[in-house]
């Protein structure tokens, strides 16, 4: 009887242990003090924000429309370099899984060790329209503290000022150093990295350039894609948030873009000169890797 006893015992520690081994093995779930889940927001009742957003928390809302995939999302292990130059690297976005590890950069990105780390130090804002035409600096607390904030749904992106780049690289390097970039390379090109923070219902209206990743750190980060020789309708001044809601669900078939919501543990990729924008559906902290 003790030995039967004993022996349940021994295999439900091996069973608990086996459980608690599974768990240490899935990516940190938490959301670094970025996100306070409290308040779930849809598109339609973004205009609710605007009334909010002054009193309440940033980190208290999301944004619940992750919209459709429509493009093809590849486990990295499953995509060979010559594969990613084959198929993707001047044809199309792709979205890679588990292509790297982040957790130590992902820990270091917390709102407390950014605070720690940077809150003294100066970020440049830019105006969050087609083209970033003004700029402000501001430290890093103050930014979050007194800046970053759900989008109101009739703001201007010319009058909506993000972190987005511009990072001085000497102060940011230590904190680059510690990422590890998605291993697919173009030929002829460095890396350069953007780093940024930004609020529920943010993000940047269409615009071009040359091709790279993008990856959230934290939060969730919805995208919209065209190809070079198919640009889309927008206003330069208005957000992602007043196209989303306003233009994009009246666009013909054939207007259709390319869309995705990606997460932490997922890397998005763009070629050179397609179209692109974007929409934070939670407090985000993000960076891009661009390849020139
Ligand atoms: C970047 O940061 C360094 C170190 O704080 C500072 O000396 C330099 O002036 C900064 N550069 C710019 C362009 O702000
Ligand atoms: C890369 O650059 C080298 C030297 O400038 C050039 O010879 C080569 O053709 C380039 N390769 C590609 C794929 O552009
Ligand atoms: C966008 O805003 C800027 C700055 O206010 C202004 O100069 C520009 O004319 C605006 N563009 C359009 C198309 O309204
Ligand atoms: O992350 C964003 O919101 C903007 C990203 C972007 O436009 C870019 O990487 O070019």
């Amino acid at each position: 009887m003790d030995r039967k006893a004993s022996l349940v015992t021994t295999c439900t520690q091996l069973v608990l242990l086996w459980f608690v081994g599974l768990k240490a093995a899935e990516p940190p779930r938490d959301g670094g003090g970025w996100i306070v889940l409290t308040r779930i927001f849809n598109l339609h009742n973004a205009a609710q924000l605007q009334r909010l957003n002054r009193r309440s928390l940033n980190s208290e809302f999301r944004l619940q429309d992750e919209g459709l995939c429509n493009i093809d999302v590849l486990d990295g292990s499953s995509v060979s370099h010559q594969h990613f130059i084959e198929r993707y690297a001047f044809r199309r976005p792709v979205i890679l899984r588990h292509v790297t590890d982040n957790t130590r950069f992902r820990s270091l990105c917390s709102r407390s060790s950014l605070l720690e780390e940077y809150g003294e130090r100066r970020v440049r804002l830019s105006t969050a329209n087609t083209h970033s035409y003004r700029k402000v600096d501001v430290p890093l607390r103050e930014y979050l503290d007194a800046w970053l904030r759900p989008q109101a749904a009739d703001a201007l992106g010319s009058e909506t000022l993000y972190f987005f780049g511009d990072n001085n690289v000497t102060e940011w390097q230590r904190l680059f150093d510690q990422y590890e970039f998605p291993p697919y390379v173009l030929p002829n090109t460095s890396r350069a990295y953007s780093f940024g923070i930004a609020g529920p219902g943010s993000g940047v209206p269409f615009h071009w350039h040359g091709p790279g990743f993008s990856e959230v750190v934290y939060g969730r980060k919805r995208w919209f894609l065209y190809p070079p020789d198919q640009e889309p309708h927008f206003h330069p001044n208005r957000t992602t948030l007043s196209w989303v809601t306003e233009t994009y669900p009246h666009l013909p078939e054939g207007e259709a873009p390319l869309e995705c919501t990606i997460s932490p543990g997922e890397v998005l990729y763009f070629p050179d000169r397609w179209w692109h924008a974007t929409l934070n559906l939670d407090t985000s902290v993000f960076i891009s890797t661009f390849l020139g």
